[in-house]
């Protein structure tokens, strides 16, 4: 029997557009999705460049009104990567129509507007790019946490690191504009950190936090620090920074149990550390491991046991993720209600770092 269509708008045209552009373009390559994947039109205020994108990933068409974009009947899924300040708007549009919509991080600007996706999504199924999750060493870590090899766990902690807001010759960018992102570091890169985190160690009750702003005039924040509480007990520090001189792109996380430690760094992504402390103390130690063999996540899906994978290959198992999650009926994760979660740590650690006081997480306990 022929598979049904998805017929996709992707509107977007910077880095995200063509990450996920190669998502759709490879993603039947690798995964039996239950779906046919159709790049039916991609939209964005530059039509040159448009132009150029549609050639080099296979759009069938080019738009730059993306309001006329979600009214069409032919379209299935709207994908929404334009700058964060458009995210709400765009999406509560798409889901209005009935669509299934998927977004970019951070969902929003605030959790005003996260509560409204939310609600607008209603029973559609929808789905936030939270990438990620999707390193396969990062989805074996959570295979081992559930399976309780690092048991309780007492100290979370992750970083994202990069350099390029220390430049002072980068001419700004819709990153670094408050009305078009809506924040710096805090939803670029800590929104990234605290859904790794909540979801390998579960929901963050309270938390506190510094925002603060090196380059002179900038309306964002260059650099994040978050002190936690998790519900579990445990507690976690983060740190997402623009000025992270010699760091390119660091996401990194280590976690410490009464049974085991796991360590994560994005640059050597293909690793992850693990260290059984039920083993006699003589032979502690990290052990660490490459997970591309055959019983790691994905490994069916990509090359050969031992053939490392990319930044892009996250893109790539999160769509098939979706897809194949909302071809069978159920909830795809991160949906909007997840990434609301994140969106209330984010407007708790904004809320802390100007009260100068610890805040708790709205709908935590
Ligand atoms: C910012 O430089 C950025 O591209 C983020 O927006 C992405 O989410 C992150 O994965 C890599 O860095």
């Amino acid at each position: 029997m022929a598979k049904p269509t998805i017929r996709v708008a992707l509107i977007g045209q910077g880095f995200m557009g063509r990450v996920h552009s190669n998502a759709y373009c490879q993603a039947p390559h690798f995964f039996d999705l239950p779906f046919n994947i159709e790049r039916k039109v991609i939209c964005g205020r530059n039509r040159e460049s448009l132009q150029n994108m549609a050639a080099t990933w296979g759009w069938s068409e080019i738009a730059t009104d993306w309001r006329a974009v979600v009214e069409r009947s032919d379209v299935d899924l709207v994908d929404v990567a334009v700058p964060n300040a458009l995210h709400a708007t765009v999406a509560i549009a798409a889901a209005q129509t009935g669509k299934m919509v998927a977004c970019e991080k951070p969902m929003a600007t605030s959790a005003e507007e996260g509560a409204r996706m939310v609600t607008a999504a209603g029973g559609l199924p929808s789905y936030v790019w939270f990438n990620y999750r999707r390193a396969p060493a990062v989805a074996f870590g959570h295979q081992l946490i559930e399976e309780g090899r690092i048991g309780r766990v007492f100290h979370y902690r992750a970083t994202y690191l990069q350099e390029w807001g220390a430049d002072p010759t980068r001419p700004p960018v819709w990153k670094m504009q408050r009305a078009e992102s809506g924040s710096g570091v805090l939803g670029d890169l800590l929104s990234h950190l605290v859904d790794t985190a909540m979801w390998l160690n579960g929901p963050i009750r309270e938390v506190s936090s510094l925002l603060h702003t090196f380059a002179p005039g900038r309306d964002v924040d260059d650099a994040a620090l978050l002190l936690a509480r998790f519900q579990n007990g445990s507690i976690g520090s983060f740190e997402a920074t623009r000025y992270a001189v010699g760091c390119r792109n660091r996401n990194a996380f280590e976690i410490h149990g009464e049974r085991g430690m796991l360590r994560f760094n994005l640059e050597d992504m293909n690793r992850l550390e693990f260290l059984d402390a039920t083993e006699p103390r003589n032979l502690h130690g990290a052990r660490s491991m490459l997970i591309n063999g055959p019983d790691h996540p994905y490994a069916a899906n990509f090359w050969k046991p031992g053939h490392i994978i990319g930044y892009e290959h996250t893109f790539i198992a999160a769509l098939a993720d979706f897809l194949l999650t909302v071809s069978r009926g159920e909830t795809p994760h991160p949906d909007f209600e997840d990434a609301q979660r994140t969106q209330l740590v984010l407007d708790a650690a904004e809320r802390s770092a100007a009260s100068r006081a610890w805040q708790p997480v709205e709908g935590s306990n």
